[in-house]
């Protein structure tokens, strides 16, 4: 999944794409280096930000979800808000990535349940301005599973079929570095809940901790665009163990860990006399595998 962030002030990449024009190219550019999806966000989530309104929202994703869908591309809304993803659903997109997983606007599992689209659902603690307040966890892969199982009974409950919903640790949102590390290495627990299994997305292409992980010897952060290869390196183990998609700015290199572990697994089924498992990376959306 190649993101397009519409915004000026998205942490990693602010500003870049802020113009429809360079949004839409910026679109087609990722389809074109080998994203399944394009991901169209207009608010930014970045630690301490303020929300905008939805109307600014709409204005600045409007032309970009609709130019791109008539592109043919497979599009999801990045969007906490129901009127945002109804427009975006109503232009053709595919996907509805809520990274509130239905609390920040308690319309939005209903309207995807009518769209019967997919819809990713995000482990989500409160509004990003001061989402380190409750980074406290006393087993973070427990509590963000059990979060995430209630968030999905919820969504099902309004209506969402089960087999739409991809499931998200939410890496960074509410969690500290601390806290994203046990998430990932649990990704198959973090999919597999009370209510069924889930394909797994992963995020965490240029985040912070990955900054933090890089840091110098005078401890100063890698800054964001020098995380790619750390970001290349977690989409690689985060496919291996059966992610079904890792949302990234940067897609060539992303692509081709994918591909990489998707042979890995291959091989690795092959060995053990498994059927081919093929991983699921774009059927839920597009119906192909
Ligand atoms: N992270 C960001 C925005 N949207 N959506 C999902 N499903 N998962 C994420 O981890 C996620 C997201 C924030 O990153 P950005 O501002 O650099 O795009």
């Amino acid at each position: 999944m190649g993101v397009v962030n519409v915004t000026p002030d998205s942490f990693s990449d602010g500003g870049r794409w802020y113009g429809a024009d360079a949004a839409i190219a910026h679109g087609l550019e990722l389809a074109a280096q080998g994203a399944d999806i394009v991901d169209v966000g207009g608010e930014s989530t970045r630690p301490g930000a303020q929300r905008i309104s939805a109307e600014e929202e709409l204005r600045r994703i409007g032309p970009v979800v609709t130019a791109l869908v008539q592109a043919g591309l497979p599009i999801s809304i990045d969007t906490m808000r129901a009127p945002v993803a109804e427009f975006a659903l109503n232009a053709g997109a595919h996907l509805v990535n809520d990274v509130s997983g239905g609390l920040a606007d308690p319309d939005m599992p209903r309207l995807v349940a009518a769209a019967g689209v997919s819809y990713v659902v995000m482990h989500w603690r409160g509004h990003s301005h001061d989402m380190y307040s409750r980074a406290v966890y006393a087993d973070v892969v427990g509590e963000v599973r059990d979060e995430l199982a209630r968030r999905v009974d919820a969504v099902v409950h309004a209506g969402v079929d089960p087999g739409c919903i991809v499931v998200d640790p939410g890496l960074g949102f509410g969690k500290r570095p601390e806290h994203n590390w046990p998430l990932l290495t649990h990704l198959e627990q973090v999919g597999r809940l009370a209510g069924g299994t889930f394909p797994v997305l992963v995020g965490a292409s240029r985040k912070r901790f990955l900054g933090n992980l890089l840091a110098g010897p005078d401890g100063t952060p890698r800054p964001f665009g020098e995380c790619d290869g750390a970001t290349v390196a977690i989409t690689a183990l985060a496919a291996a163990a059966g992610a079904w998609c890792a949302r990234v700015h940067q897609v060539p290199l992303n692509a081709d860990a994918v591909r990489v572990a998707a042979a890995w697994h291959k091989a690795a089924a092959a060995a053990a006399g498994a059927a081919d498992p093929t991983l699921p990376v774009v059927r839920a959306v597009t119906g192909r595998s």
